[in-house]
């Protein structure tokens, strides 16, 4: 450092430290109002999403309702697994979580503070089916009643998930769960009834979340570990993976026999998002082609309804088995594609032997956010409906997951300044909006997560939410990324 440049450095130091550096701060994230000018300074500068763009939070069942033992619902496979010792980082587990089952009303609130115009939760199956199938549970359904009377009245379209993991236990002691054929054949009963219950107030359904995460991580052989955590053969595994688009199919079909005229469907896939490394014509024919490739148990059979040559080489003897008419299912006509993009998986290349393409490999200092498959790469947000749009030629796509963890830590006052969320957010949000300017047809975006929850595995104490949620009190706190979340809204733009 030059003198004169050292002086200056200290000079502005001496004037932080006779301010006060707390003086400095901002007293809470509210402080940061959506601006209320309809001629903002920087709309010319950056263009906006498409008009009507739907923005939304996300959340699920187990990971925030809590009141497990209430109105007869059963038990389900997470309940059995986070109770399980050593199952779940920080020893917590989810029967209270954010006891959301009794605070849905202030939670609405949250969004509509926000400004969000949809949100997406999803329904506890062994809430409405307690053994899975048989005689429905009469109060099943009622608190998504009432959840739906409330958003409804609150300008909120609802968009509900029917399965976000939470499989009732008794069919996983009956049949191993997925992997009998009986679980897809019960989820399309359930589904059907849900619809018939719900289709006047809910128009569009999420089948199933993340077949890909719940099957390879519930029943394969994985570091990261999902209930029911089992690590079956490859062979076995295999049939799972067969069982749970043919799950996703047979819902499609059971929600248009039973749902009302004009209910829309589609699955909420953890799409396998391919980038590439450098963008060139040939990489970004690479990218396509292992984005083909390496979803091909899941989105690539859910939508061309044949598993790739090349899937079927690499399971050998041990492929599924199935039947021209389970293809034919699975990949039942859906109305949009919802996708979770977190993380790009691969960067690719192309190359010149059979695949046509090659994986970068990730070198060890990649940064992460705070769960250590969380991959920082916003490309992802542009590449993944991109390559859905251009490959599967798509005609309607939803973002029905993104967000960071973070180790947010609360200040004495209780906020939290999630700079880094910010960061990651703005960033994401970048690139989709390429996506949408370039007439990707993305038409809405949930934010993971409206509040803290449940994270699966890593228990309670990694955060993905827009406000902070005390464990003990239930008290939700919007940190400084809700802030700019509502402005993002307001003003249709990254910001
Ligand atoms: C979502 O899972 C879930 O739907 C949601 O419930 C959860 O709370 C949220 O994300 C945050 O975790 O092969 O390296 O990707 C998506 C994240 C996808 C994480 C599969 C683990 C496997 C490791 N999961 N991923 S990797």
């Amino acid at each position: 450092m030059s003198p004169s440049h050292t002086r200056r450095h200290f000079a502005k130091l001496a004037a932080q430290a006779a301010l006060g550096i707390s003086a400095l701060l901002i007293e809470n994230p509210a402080q940061a109002r959506p601006t209320k000018s309809k001629r903002l300074p920087s709309s010319k500068a950056s263009p906006g999403f498409p008009k009507g763009f739907l923005w939304g939070t996300a959340t699920s069942a187990y990971q925030i309702e809590g009141a497990v033992k209430e109105d007869g619902r059963g038990q389900s496979i997470w309940d059995t697994y986070a109770h399980t010792p050593g199952k779940i980082k920080d020893n917590s587990n989810a029967d209270r979580a954010n006891d959301h089952y009794h605070r849905y009303k202030e939670d609405v609130q949250l969004m509509k503070a926000l400004g969000v115009k949809s949100y997406r939760f999803s329904i506890a199956w062994p809430r409405v089916f307690p053994q899975g199938t048989g005689t429905p549970n009469p109060k099943g359904l009622d608190f998504y009643d009432r959840l739906l009377d409330e958003l409804l009245a609150n300008s909120i379209e609802p968009f509900a998930t029917l399965y976000h993991w939470d499989l009732p236990q008794e069919l996983q002691d009956r049949h191993g769960g997925w992997e009998s054929r009986d679980t897809p054949k019960a989820f399309a009963d359930y589904a059907g009834y849900v619809a018939q219950r719900l289709t006047d107030r809910v128009k569009h359904i999420f089948t199933i979340n993340e077949c890909s995460a719940f099957v390879e991580l519930g029943y394969g052989n994985n570091s990261i570990e999902l209930a029911p955590g089992l690590k079956l053969s490859q062979r076995r595994l295999n049939q799972v993976r067969h069982h749970a688009v043919l799950g996703h199919g047979l819902a499609v079909q059971a929600i248009r026999a039973s749902g009302r005229a004009g209910t829309k469907v589609g699955p909420a896939e953890n799409i396998t998002t391919c980038v590439p490394a450098i963008e060139t014509p040939e990489n970004i024919r690479a990218a396509e082609i292992a984005t083909r490739e390496l979803n091909g148990g899941y989105l690539t059979v859910m939508l061309e309804g044949k598993y790739t040559d090349a899937f079927l080489a690499y399971a050998g003897a041990d492929a599924p088995k199935y039947t021209a008419e389970d293809l034919k299912v699975i990949s039942a006509p859906v109305d949009f594609v919802g996708i979770n993009v977190y993380s790009p998986q691969h960067y690719v290349v192309s190359a010149d032997d059979t695949h046509g393409f090659a994986l970068v490999p990730f070198p060890p200092s990649y940064p992460l956010m705070n769960s250590n498959w969380l991959k920082v790469g916003p490309e992802a947000l542009y590449w993944a409906p991109r390559n859905l749009a251009k490959i599967w030629n798509v005609k309607e796509i939803y973002i029905t997951e993104n967000g960071a963890s973070i180790a947010d830590v609360p200040d004495a006052k209780g906020i939290v300044y999630d700079l880094d969320r910010i960061m990651y957010l703005r960033n994401y949000l970048t690139h989709l909006l390429r996506a949408t300017s370039e007439g990707v047809p993305v038409r809405g975006y949930f934010l993971w997560s409206l509040m803290d929850n449940f994270e699966w595995s890593d228990g309670l104490a990694n955060r993905f939410g827009l406000h902070w949620v005390d464990y003990d009190t239930q008290r939700r706190t919007p940190k400084l990324s809700a802030s700019f979340y509502r402005e993002v809204i307001a003003r249709n733009s990254v910001v």
